[in-house]
């Protein structure tokens, strides 16, 4: 092959494994950890992850965590389904929740035993978790951490169970490449180095898709100086979403996103002040909002899924954002008022150091939120910080449930056959599995669940890859069609940077931040984003998809520069995609399920009768449309009070 690409043609590495893990957040070191007790057993097993960063400070977890907020304890993994039934308005699936449930405290404890410090209430402080030792709750699923090293624990237990030659850092998946005798099967994976001028090519029999959600689809509320600061990682890209939907896998409730109530501007979370601090939110005029405004949630049948003043985290967005729309804004957190109660009991050494865990909240997590109290002079003791609803994110495994169909456990009583068709955690395409953020229809699983639900997709997988022992994955695309197309942007660039002198300015290209800014915008604009109040109606949506699909073509004359570019420019590859299928579910989707996260204002009502299903959807990468179809939903958990079938008992067993 002759030069074409400035820095060299790339180095084509192609390798064949029996399991490849894409990603290396929460899930895929799950996945790791799990393979690794079978390693010893499987000695002729190959296995490989790959991760687009660095494990130890990869994902969400990047920055660290204040709390773990999945971990049962005491409680009933069936009330766990209730709960995330109510906050997800009704509709989950909840073999898949119950799953994670049932396993979560076993990767937890394992946290614990590689050393990370869990808070223990007064007399436990020696006491493990395992020990009886209580922890800190700061809610009834959550506990409270010193997490700033939550990652590089986890990260490192992974690195120990696979051994780092089954690591490769720094490459990005760019697309998966179904099986050239089976269209429904997967057998390949293609991305690049960001480091070296590498390209890899993998096959394999099974393949778990965990790159996390998607980040920078709308136009943040950081703009300017604050350009990059986001609540959710910037670097999950939407790659899970739009590597499944391109490989034909269904994906459901695309039209579900998150919108976290967050201290403006660093983003901080709030968790910890609502539930540990209890501290109170307020309006402008120092109400209480939430009790103030319960009463509307009946007006459009939001109400359905409130529990007195127990609400989703959608719903507790709505009651404020009533407030901010009506110019009673700013909200505000009163920090100073929760601080003093809690300080009545206290010794003044017992203030000091409440004053530190109130920094180290975000110190361990959010660092940025610690910059602006800082730069602003704010101590949170003396003033209160105003709280922002962010910009959407599409994510399913925080208080949202966008993702993957797949496919459940088959030992839940009345699980019908389309909850169950293969492997748990299995798309619909054959040897593709997916966990964390990638499982739909199944929120509320974090940090811990995330990494539990990646050990029983990798538990699935094994047997799946045994199952297939002699099976030869054989991939539908050659490996010089895949370099050419992944490659593209560097030969765009070099056929065309001479025609003008301004390197960014060319009417033969547009720069990924160029087009980066593009989708923000069409996202903000029509498909319910800040600017609109997180509005939209069937006329916007109109508008939305005519964009979508010309930035679509407009991302084949995406330039890239360099390596970095490169990324960013396949990053937004997968953006585009995951907008597009958010927007075409809450096109098909004529009702507002999750006021507080988004509105059609056409259909005002949450319509039960009419929609109290899945949506679900399939891309074809040939013709490049989308078909949707409502998938029935079915109520596995008895409401409170009411018995559960039998089997439904908890077990506590281990993945
Ligand atoms: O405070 C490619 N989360 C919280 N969970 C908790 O348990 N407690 C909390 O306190 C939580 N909060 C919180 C949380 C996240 C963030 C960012 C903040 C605060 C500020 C949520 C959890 O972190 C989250 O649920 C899990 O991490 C999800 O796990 P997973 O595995 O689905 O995603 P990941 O960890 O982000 O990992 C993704 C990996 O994919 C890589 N990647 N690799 C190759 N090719 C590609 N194309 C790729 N694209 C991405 C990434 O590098 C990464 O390794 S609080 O708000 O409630
Ligand atoms: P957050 O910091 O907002 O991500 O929340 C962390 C955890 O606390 C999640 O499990 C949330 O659902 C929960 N949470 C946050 N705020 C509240 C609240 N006001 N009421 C009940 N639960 C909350």
């Amino acid at each position: 092959m002759a030069e074409e690409y400035g820095f060299g043609n790339p180095e084509i590495i192609e390798e064949e494994v029996d399991i490849l893990l894409i990603g290396g957040g929460m899930a895929s070191c799950g996945a790791a950890f799990e393979i690794g007790r079978w390693l010893e057993k499987m000695p002729d097993l190959k296995v490989k992850l790959v991760d687009k960063a660095a494990l130890d400070r990869s994902g969400a977890v990047a920055q660290g965590l204040s709390a773990i907020n999945t971990y049962m304890g005491e409680n009933d993994p069936a009330d766990y389904v209730r709960y995330v039934r109510g906050d997800l308005m009704g509709i989950v699936r909840e073999d898949l929740v119950y799953d994670v449930g049932r396993h979560v405290d076993d990767s937890v404890h394992n946290f614990e035993e590689w050393g990370l410090p869990i808070w223990k209430q007064k007399g436990d402080e020696s006491k493990k978790l395992t020990e009886g030792g209580k922890p800190v709750r700061s809610g009834r699923w959550q506990i409270m951490i010193n997490g700033e090293s939550y990652k590089w624990i986890v990260a490192e237990a992974a690195k120990k169970a696979l051994g780092m030659d089954r690591i490769e850092e720094r490459v990005f998946i760019v697309r998966l490449v179904t099986d050239k005798n089976d269209p429904t099967r997967v057998s390949g994976a293609a991305g690049f180095s960001v480091r070296d001028n590498k390209l890899f090519i993998y096959k394999f029999k099974a393949c778990l898709l965990a790159a996390g959600g998607a980040v920078n689809v709308f136009r943040p509320r950081s703009v300017g100086e604050g350009t990059g600061r986001a609540w959710y990682p910037v670097w999950n890209a939407g790659s899970t979403y739009a590597m499944a939907a391109e490989c034909g896998a269904e994906l459901t409730l695309m039209e579900n996103r998150f919108v976290p109530a967050r201290f403006k501007d660093g983003y901080g979370p709030v968790g910890a002040w609502f539930l540990l601090f209890k501290a109170q939110a307020m309006n402008a005029f120092g109400e209480d909002y939430q009790t103030k405004n319960y009463s509307i949630l009946a007006d459009n049948k939001y109400d359905t899924y409130a529990d007195g003043m127990k609400m989703g985290t959608c719903l507790r967005n709505h009651l404020m954002m009533k407030e901010m729309r009506e110019g009673r804004g700013p909200i505000l957190m009163d920090t100073p008022t929760a601080m003093a109660k809690l300080a009545e009991t206290m010794t003044p050494k017992e203030v000091k150091h409440l004053e530190a865990e109130a920094w180290e909240d975000f110190l361990d997590m959010t660092i940025a939120q610690c910059g602006v109290w800082a730069g602003e002079n704010i101590e949170p003791d003396k003033e209160m910080s105003e709280l922002m609803p962010t910009e959407p994110y599409l994510l399913g495994s925080h208080a949202g449930c966008a993702g993957i169909w797949c496919s459940g456990p088959d030992d839940i009583p009345g699980t019908p056959d389309y909850y169950h068709w293969g492997y748990n955690r299995m798309t619909t395409v054959k040897g593709l599995f997916t966990a964390g953020d990638g499982v739909g229809a199944s929120g509320h699983k974090f940090s811990s669940g995330s990494h539990a639900e990646g050990r029983i997709a990798a538990k699935a997988m094994l047997k799946y890859a045994m199952d297939n022992k002699d099976w030869k994955p054989e991939m539908s695309r050659t490996v010089d069609e895949l370099v050419e197309e992944i490659y593209r942007p560097v030969k765009t660039y070099l056929e065309h940077k001479d025609y003008t002198t301004a390197i960014d300015v060319n009417p033969h290209y547009i720069t990924p931040k160029m087009l980066q800014f593009r989708l923000q915008k069409i996202m903000d604009e029509y498909v319910a984003g800040v600017s609109t109040w997180y509005q939209t109606n069937a006329k916007m949506l109109e508008i939305a998809e005519k964009k979508l699909v010309m930035i679509r073509e407009d991302a084949q004359k995406m330039r890239a520069k360099d390596l970095h570019e490169l990324l960013r420019a396949w990053e937004n590859y997968h953006r585009i995609l995951a907008a597009e299928a958010h927007m075409r579910h809450i096109q098909f989707r004529e009702e507002t399920r999750y006021p507080g996260y988004y509105y059609r204002m056409d259909f005002l009502d949450l319509d039960d009768d009419n929609w109290k299903c899945f949506v679900n959807s399939t891309y074809n990468r040939d013709t490049g449309e989308w078909s949707l179809k409502k998938v029935q939903y079915k109520q596995l958990v008895k409401y409170d009070g009411e018995s559960e079938p039998e089997g439904l008992a908890r077990d506590g067993s281990p993945v």
